[in-house]
């Protein structure tokens, strides 16, 4: 008996000693790299973060936003319909924590977004007189973008103006102003922000007929001797569907025009949609055959996603001296908008780290880029 006895404590001393060196691996694995190292003379590497993040509510998250990144997008909390709920009300409050984060930990941050149709407050939104609107639009840019002007480092001034056929979007913007508006947009931002770069935002606009609208309405703005710095990709693809031959295409026509190329939301989604896009209004009704990996990813999508994170990171790294900016749309896979959009509850698995915050193959194929 005494010698069992010393037998399994013999075996529980070397379970927890590999376990132990097994977490200190994990560790010094998560510690050894970093995101905005490896990539830190090609690119900025950013992230968006929520409210719990802002506020350093989440430690596991804060910890691989400090390690991994030093560029931010806040998801949410500068849109027009939270930072100016009422007329004459302004809620600077999460943006100004947001900035004070930046700040202390050397991250810059994006202002996310000054002029889009959609998370507008009902105020606005019920604006009838074009003069009216045009006083709300005036006012909007002028106190939001001159609160941040030497405290954030970009703007996205307008966000998806467009339609996939590269016509403008018929929002409230279009609709009071007419087509206007996004030079109007950017005037304004250029004269209260002087110091902020000004970028043009929005999905699909690496595919041809959207991204000739892009060029269009970015040559309407330049022509009118209007200010604006560069142009933001979304990112929001799909498994083994990435448009690499589009993406390429339109950073090299985005760069040619003088703008500054910036992948700015980016996650490749694995569930079944039957469009590409982002666009927040198109919603399809909850079944389970959508949601076909509650429990866990399947290898061969893990290493097709993974494949398709790669194949965009050389690509990236191949116009580096284009591409300023890569900014993923959430820090981990449990945090991303994809597990409610364009069906709610169900999970998703777009990003480079897991629900545990671990990286995934995807993330350890993005650093691999870099020694090839
Ligand atoms: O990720 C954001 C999500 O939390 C919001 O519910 C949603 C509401 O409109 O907006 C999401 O972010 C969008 C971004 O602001 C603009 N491009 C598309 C993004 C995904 O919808």
């Amino acid at each position: 008996m005494p010698y069992n006895n010393n037998k399994t404590l013999v075996r529980c001393i070397v379970l927890a000693i590999a376990t132990c060196s097994m977490g200190t691996q994990w560790v010094s694995a998560q510690k050894k790299t970093s995101l905005k190292k490896v990539f830190a003379k090609d690119f900025g590497i950013g992230t968006a973060m929520n409210t719990a993040q802002i506020e350093e509510r989440d430690a596991k998250a804060n910890a691989v936003i400090l390690q991994h990144f030093n560029m931010a997008t806040p998801e949410n909390i500068m849109k027009a319909e939270i930072i100016h709920p009422q007329w004459d009300v302004y809620n600077f409050d999460l943006a100004d924590k947001m900035v004070a984060y930046g700040k202390k930990n050397k991250i810059k941050i994006n202002g996310h977004t000054l002029i889009w149709h959609s998370q507008l407050p009902a105020f606005a939104r019920n604006i009838r007189s074009v003069d009216s609107f045009r006083t709300f639009f005036t006012n909007h840019i002028n106190t939001v973008a001159g609160r941040y002007k030497d405290q954030i480092f970009s703007w996205d001034v307008v966000n998806e103006a467009l339609n996939e056929d590269g016509t403008m979007r018929r929002s409230v913007f279009l609709s009071r102003l007419g087509d206007n508006f996004v030079t109007e947009a950017f005037r304004l931002a250029a004269a209260a922000a002087p110091k902020t770069e000004l970028y043009y935002n929005d999905y699909n606009n690496e595919q041809p007929a959207k991204r000739a609208g892009c060029i269009a309405l970015i040559k309407k703005i330049q022509d009118a001797g209007v200010r604006i710095d560069g142009v933001g990709i979304q990112g929001h693809w799909h498994v083994g569907k990435v448009p690499f031959k589009d993406i390429e295409e339109s950073i090299i026509q985005y760069a040619a025009m003088g703008l500054k190329v910036m992948f700015t939301e980016l996650d490749i989604e694995v569930l079944p949609r039957s469009f590409q896009g982002a666009d927040v209004n198109q919603r399809v009704a909850s079944n389970p055959a959508l949601n076909p990996y509650p429990n866990g990813l399947p290898d061969s999508v893990q290493q097709q996603l993974a494949n398709d994170y790669e194949a965009l990171f050389k690509l990236f790294l191949k116009h580096k001296d284009k591409i300023t900016r890569v900014t993923f749309w959430g820090v981990n896979d449990g945090q991303s908008w994809l597990n409610d959009w364009p069906v709610r509850g169900r999970t998703n698995y777009p990003l480079l780290f897991d629900r545990e915050f671990n990286p995934k193959p995807a993330y350890y194929k993005v650093i691999g880029t870099k020694n090839k």
